[in-house]
């Protein structure tokens, strides 16, 4: 689902990393004399003649100690100990970093042919050079013009005045994109059982409304929304709140039927409230636990029809108002979710078509744009095909 935006933001990475590492070996190119001596160092620590002795005299008192462990010669024991723990400090713990450190300078120099620093503080100007590579390798998987602006910014702020090794270069721009990315997808979760389960205990039904642009997927995530609370033990009643697209009630009747699920409808076109409204109150006298209630599809141009959801949200005052997006529609859904959050608030996001969309970028757009969490992801035409968006798995699947 995130394979374009996977390979975009690997191939920026990579570049950022190149880019960085080219920088800092411009900087540093008259250093190659300085890590020659961190090599000369290196050597002398390891054979520096006063530790030898020491080594030396530590080898030779513990074979004395050995041979006659004796009370009288504590004191021989105790200054094996010092000498020993002594050296190692000095050598011993100094040694494999320092050395792997040597070894990763000469592989760079056989490489390049001259030695790039170990430590690079990455500045803004660095970051800056890249700008319009790395947005427009967003834009190029969907991610809307704004939201990779600030996706560039975010990043700025992790990685900007950060030591990093110049071999590990990459890993750490991965390791920020990561974050930055992880960061934006990290709101507050919303848990549908939960709140069934909740309102169910203090004698409440429960009532999610289902909303978005025409075709989106409403009524189909509806009837997986119904199927998936169903197995799970909750009662459902079918609100067809939309009374107005031809043939609309048959489909969610279809759904109903298949489902063992009760609808309650009304005539084409009836006042959609009023429909919800009659649902809401079978729910309460049947003690059911919840109410998934379609809508029609609408423009968010479309002012009376934005009206009429306005009002649908007003009487009916819905647990969850979630708003169904077809994630192939692909930019597109950053107006539609600015527009229908404006009108009513929503509480959360499902992204229809997960599993024919290739991009990713614009379900980064739609949950940084209104800053609500995606709930689940619809990947099909079954009713099984919906899973929980989690957003580490996400991240996972981004990056790993
Ligand atoms: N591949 C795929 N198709 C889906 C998914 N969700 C819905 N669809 C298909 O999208 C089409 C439209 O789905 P509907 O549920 O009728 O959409 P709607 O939003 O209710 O449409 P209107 O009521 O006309 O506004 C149908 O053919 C669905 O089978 C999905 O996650 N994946
Ligand atoms: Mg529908």
């Amino acid at each position: 689902m995130f394979k374009i935006l996977k390979k975009k933001i690997e191939e920026t990475i990579k570049k950022v990393s190149e880019k960085i590492k080219e920088v800092s070996i411009e900087e540093k190119k008259g250093l190659e004399e300085e890590y020659k001596k961190e090599e000369i160092k290196e050597i002398e620590i390891k054979e520096k003649p006063e530790e030898k002795e020491e080594l030396e005299k530590r080898e030779e008192s513990k074979g004395f100690v050995r041979e006659i462990e004796k009370e009288e010669f504590k004191e021989v024991i105790e200054e094996t100990k010092r000498s020993t723990e002594k050296r190692e400090e000095l050598v011993g713990k100094r040694e494999p970093k320092r050395l792997e450190e040597v070894k990763e300078i000469k592989k760079e120099k056989e490489e390049r042919g001259f030695v790039p620093l170990f430590e690079k503080e990455i500045k803004e100007s660095d970051i800056e050079k890249l700008r319009n590579e790395m947005i427009f390798n967003l834009i190029e998987a969907d991610v809307a013009l704004d939201v990779a602006e600030n996706i560039f910014e975010e990043f700025k702020k992790l990685i900007i005045g950060k030591k990093v090794k110049i071999t590990k270069l990459e890993e750490n721009i991965k390791e920020a994109f990561k974050q930055t990315i992880l960061n934006l997808l990290n709101l507050q979760e919303i848990d549908i059982e939960e709140i069934i389960r909740r309102n169910k205990e203090n004698g409440k039904v429960s009532v999610i409304l289902f909303l978005g642009f025409n075709g989106s997927g409403k009524t189909t995530t509806l009837a997986k929304i119904g199927y998936m609370l169903k197995k799970k033990g909750f009662s459902i009643v079918f609100a067809a709140g939309d009374t107005f697209r031809a043939a609309s009630i048959e489909q969610i009747e279809e759904h109903a039927n298949k489902l063992g699920i009760k609808l309650i409808k009304q005539k084409y076109g009836a006042d959609s409230t009023a429909v919800i409204y009659d649902a809401v109150e079978h729910a309460k006298a049947n003690k059911i636990d919840v109410v998934l209630a379609d809508t029609a599809g609408r423009s968010h141009a479309n002012v009376n029809l934005m009206d009429e959801l306005k009002k649908i949200c007003k009487v009916i005052k819905p647990d969850l108002k979630i708003l169904v997006l077809d994630a192939l529609t692909g930019n597109d859904v950053v107006e539609q979710a600015k527009r229908f959050n404006d009108a009513v608030n929503v509480d959360g996001i499902i992204f229809t078509k997960a599993d024919v969309y290739e991009k990713g970028g614009a379900i980064i757009s739609a949950v940084y744009t209104i800053r609500k969490p995606i709930l689940f992801l619809g990947i099909g035409q079954e009713y099984e095909d919906i899973e929980r968006f989690e957003p580490e798995k996400i991240i996972k699947s981004i990056f790993d």
